[in-house]
């Protein structure tokens, strides 16, 4: 039987070591890497969220169960990303200027990577300058952009501007997402895709290469 509880409760708690541990333990036990992060990752940080949003606990109990998640996700990492492959293609992630929620990000990376496309992380609270000079740099075919505050949703907006100012724009694809968007958003502000998880992000970006 996996632990999915168990994986949910010690998130919550943030014991990021004995979660890891965890996580390692059910891996080898052959439990697949998407239901420990479906069923008890996801699971445990939904709970999280809504605690926080009924003041039950408040930005540093967030914190620690959000670095909780990321020293999870280290050890999910490899099967979910590992293809073996040569790249298909590139993607620049970010999450965008004055936006510090990386967890979703993350696994959207993650997920893409499994598909075998390279991807190069800017991190968050990314500008639309530093976007523009990557896809440039790296020479990227998808730009993936993530924002979960509805204060920071409009500047995907500000960043696909950039991209068509930089005469960019008909060379990449622009995928959006994050809590908050919704498809008629991604619609209005003249993104390519729009997709709710980082699952059927993953798929859109392959479908590209298609
Ligand atoms: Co923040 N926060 N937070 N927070 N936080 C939310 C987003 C919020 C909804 C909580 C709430 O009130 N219920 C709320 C936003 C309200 C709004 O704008 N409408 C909020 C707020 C208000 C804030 C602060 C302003 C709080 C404050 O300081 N008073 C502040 C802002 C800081 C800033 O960014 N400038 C803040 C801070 C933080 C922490 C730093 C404490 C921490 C982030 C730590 C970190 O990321 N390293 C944090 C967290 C953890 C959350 C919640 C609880 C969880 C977010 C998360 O990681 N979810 C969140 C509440 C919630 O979402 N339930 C909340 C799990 C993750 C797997 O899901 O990120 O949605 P998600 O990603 C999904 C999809 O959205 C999609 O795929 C992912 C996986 O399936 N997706 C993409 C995401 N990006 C994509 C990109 C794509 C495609 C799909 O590109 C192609």
């Amino acid at each position: 039987m996996a632990r999915y509880e168990e994986i949910s409760a010690l998130l919550q708690r943030g014991k990021a070591k004995d979660l890891a541990a965890l996580v390692s333990e059910e891996l080898a036990a052959g439990v697949p890497a998407k239901e420990i992060l479906t069923q008890g990752l996801i699971v445990g940080m939904g709970i999280v969220g809504t605690k926080f949003k009924n003041n039950e606990i408040f930005v540093p109990e967030v914190l620690i169960a959000a670095r909780a998640m990321n020293a999870a996700l280290a050890v999910l990492r490899p099967a979910l990303a590992d293809s073996g492959v040569e790249p298909i293609g590139t993607a620049v992630i970010c999450t965008v200027k004055g936006d510090l929620h990386d967890i979703g990000k993350n696994l959207v990376k993650m997920m893409i990577e499994g598909t075998g496309i390279r991807v190069i992380d800017l991190g968050v609270d990314c500008s639309a300058e530093k976007v523009v000079e990557a896809v440039k740099e790296y020479n990227a075919d998808i730009v993936c952009l993530s924002a979960l505050l509805t204060t920071t949703m409009m500047y995907q907006k500000v960043i696909i501007d950039a991209l068509k100012e930089a005469g960019l724009r008909d060379k990449v694809k622009v995928m959006v997402g994050g809590a908050p968007l919704t498809q008629e958003f991604a619609d209005e502000i003249g993104a390519d895709a729009y997709t709710s998880d980082a699952a059927s992000a993953a798929e859109k970006a392959r479908s590209y290469f298609a």
